[in-house]
């Protein structure tokens, strides 16, 4: 192929992107994960590569392959990036002009962001910068936390809980929804002990009808409840946190850094799960941190089922000064038996954010190619 070299705004030579592909695979979980909206015991991915000479980025899509967690589902991004983001793409496209680019474009964060990534992942791979350094990561390596499925009884919880103390997790979180909630956590703080770093997470399955009840997981002295009530009911939380005493924290909710700015404004929650995924990429999740870190919010960085691809640019994130509570970043081990990378491994309660230039690891692509479905060329820039 011809050299397609540009001049950037910045001044210097960058290669232009040849090739964008969109890949469909599938990789089964090592358990079933059960959360108040559903059970996934696989999950189906999507991954964006963008190419040019020599070099591929790559993007991981977070959305599961049902509306159950969000509105966003795998199968409608596929289809909103062919159909609307990828016709805005040029060979000199960047994360931030794309970023502009489809800021005209409602919701479908979730597909804004696994493109997003790859043409990030692109652009520092070929400037040889860590996703990490770009960022304005501080931290070598982050504190992992575990976000434990609802289990059949309290016994099997217990026994689930202990196996990822033994790994060494640092923080637990338990799902929680209506009928299932203040016994688990209180067989897992009495068994477990008061230092125990503790918080629940209701995927939304709650009304504010319900805040006497959830007043009652105060005893427990949890770090946080996240995301209590449905997404849109922002100002329920703010009422929510006046009967409730434990901080709320709000995950699904917070879409972007004007409605994390407006949450915090109107009390909403006094802590903040960011995903790149759920805001439409790292460059908005960049934005939450820094409004956070300014106001001294803490931020922790949220997890969905991600492979080694996802969990790698996560890490960067997560790295940042103001992520200051473990994340649902845990290690490879706790998803699959084999990732689509070299593993991400639990050393000491602790992964290690990578230091490679983009998000600083590749697939296997042998391993990758073996559960791929399939591999679209969407765009293919010829001289
Ligand atoms: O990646 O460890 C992970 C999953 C963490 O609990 C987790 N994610 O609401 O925070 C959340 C959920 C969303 C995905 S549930 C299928
Ligand atoms: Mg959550």
């Amino acid at each position: 192929m011809a050299a397609t070299r540009w001049l950037g705004r910045d001044g210097r030579w960058g290669e232009m992107i040849s090739e964008i592909r969109l890949r469909r695979a599938r990789i089964d979980l090592v358990s079933p994960f059960r959360t108040s909206f559903g059970v996934e015991t696989s999950r189906e991915l999507l991954y964006v590569e963008v190419s040019g000479e020599g070099t591929t980025g790559w993007g991981e899509c977070v959305a599961m392959s049902e509306p159950m967690y969000s509105s966003e589902y795998v199968d409608g991004c596929e289809s909103v990036l062919r159909r609307f983001m990828l016709p805005l793409m040029n060979r000199d496209t960047t994360a931030q002009s794309f970023a502009r680019a489809v800021s005209g474009i409602r919701g479908h964060y979730m597909a804004k962001a696994v493109l997003e990534t790859a043409l990030l992942d692109f652009q520092l791979r070929r400037d040889g910068v860590s996703l990490g350094t770009f960022l304005g990561a501080t931290q070598t390596r982050v504190r992992s936390g575990v976000s434990v499925g609802i289990q059949p009884s309290i016994d099997d919880l217990l026994r689930v809980v202990q196996g990822y103390l033994d790994d060494g997790y640092q923080r637990i979180k338990l799902k929680i929804e209506p009928g299932c909630d203040i016994e688990p956590v209180r067989a897992v703080r009495t068994t477990f002990g008061d230092e125990l770093l503790l918080q629940v997470d209701a995927n939304s399955a709650y009304q504010l009808s319900d805040a006497e009840h959830l007043a009652r997981l105060d005893e427990f002295d949890l770090l946080l409840i996240e995301q209590p009530l449905p997404e849109e009911q922002v100002a329920s939380h703010a009422q929510l946190s006046k009967v409730v005493r434990t901080p709320i924290c709000l995950d699904e909710s917070i879409l972007s850094a004007d409605v994390a700015r407006e949450a915090l404004d109107i009390g909403a929650c006094s802590i903040i799960n960011i995903k790149p995924g759920r805001v439409g990429g790292f460059l908005e999740a960049k934005k939450i941190h820094d409004l956070c870190y300014e106001r001294g919010v803490a931020v922790w960085c949220g997890g969905m089922l991600e492979t080694g691809i996802g969990r790698a640019a996560n890490l960067a994130l997560a790295a940042l000064p103001g992520f200051t509570l473990p994340g649902d970043t845990s290690a490879s081990s706790r998803y699959f038996t084999r990732d689509v990378t070299a593993p991400f491994v639990l050393r000491d309660g602790h992964l290690d954010v990578p230091t490679g230039p983009g998000i600083g690891i590749d697939p296997d692509t042998d391993y990758l190619d073996s559960i791929t479905s399939r591999s679209d060329k969407v765009l293919v820039c010829d001289e």
